[in-house]
């Protein structure tokens, strides 16, 4: 049997549902975090719970308990799931209120869930790398808050999945932002390019450990904005998410990056996330 969280409680899986006013379902009013786990251990657990109490806040719910007694909640259901390998996706709503935009009276109490998913590691794609296409960025102006409302990126991963590719890498315009579900780095002369953490792009987790990596390794970093031309021109492209870790770009739009093999940067990268990792949550 599996189990999930609902509202600060470990149930059965099959008996965590939510009402058809829950204000997720209906408006997409929440916010969620995805978490790596390795070896039945949370990978950066602090960084992602800071990031959700950071996203909830912005759109004014609190949470109804302390991040110290999900982070525990989290460890038993890893425990009780017998999760090894794998994620957890929890969410937070507004809660259950009748349908109005605005915001329910105080006393509405929000909606917490999480459960568990066994998600092995992309170790082929890892190896090789993967497509991608581009497509102009479409979502609204707050991509820093990690919310439910989803539908910009569903619908540029769509057309990636569509075209046989893995990721679809946004632009507004001439400007790279970030892929559908991952931010986007590109290689120059042996300096990591990817955009400022602002308005316009989710601030990763990993992004920000494969940053402090630069950093600790004597490798040129650069935060800004850089354009398609200079993204057609980059010596090596890559992407980072939770589940996709440092993950080589091959192909854009058709047309080959690096003839069509990952760069040395990348996979030095690669090797020093993996690293970082079996600090965290021991060998993989
Ligand atoms: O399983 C998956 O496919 C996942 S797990 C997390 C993501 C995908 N993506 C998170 C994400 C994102 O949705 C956007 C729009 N930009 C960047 C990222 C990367 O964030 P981290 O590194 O925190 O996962």
């Amino acid at each position: 049997m599996k189990f999930a969280i609902l509202n600060g409680t470990i149930i059965d899986r099959s008996e965590a549902k939510v009402d058809v006013e829950d204000r997720g379902y209906q408006f997409g009013d929440g916010v969620y975090e995805v978490i790596r786990v390795y070896n039945g251990k949370m990978f950066t657990p602090e960084e992602h719970m800071e990031r959700f109490v950071k996203s909830s806040n912005s759109i004014g719910i609190s949470l109804p308990i302390t991040t110290e007694h999900i982070t525990q909640l989290l460890e038993e259901l890893i425990d009780k799931n017998n999760l090894q390998l794998g994620t957890i996706y929890m969410q937070i709503t507004r809660g259950v209120a009748a349908r109005n935009h605005a915001f329910p009276t105080e006393e509405t109490v929000p909606s917490l869930v999480a459960y568990t998913k066994e998600v092995g590691r992309p170790a082929e794609s890892l190896k090789i790398g993967v497509k991608t296409i581009l497509t102009e960025d479409i979502r609204w102006l707050r991509c820093d808050i990690k919310s439910l409302n989803l539908l910009g990126n569903l619908l540029a991963k769509q057309k990636a999945a569509e075209a046989g590719a893995f990721e679809a890498i946004q632009h507004r315009g001439q400007d790279v932002t970030e892929g559908s579900s991952s931010n986007i780095y590109i290689v120059k002369n042996g300096t990591v390019v990817t955009h400022q953490s602002n308005n316009l792009i989710l601030k990763g987790i990993t992004k920000d450990v494969i940053l402090d990596l630069c950093l600790k390794n004597n490798i040129p970093v650069e935060e800004r904005t850089f354009t398609l031309d200079e993204l057609a021109l980059a010596d090596e492209v890559f992407m980072s998410s939770t589940t996709a870790e440092v993950m080589p770009i091959i192909e854009i739009d058709g047309k080959k990056v690096r003839a069509g093999l990952p760069g040395p940067v990348t996979i030095n990268l690669q090797e020093l996330f993996v690293k970082e990792i079996e600090k965290q949550c021991g060998n993989l």
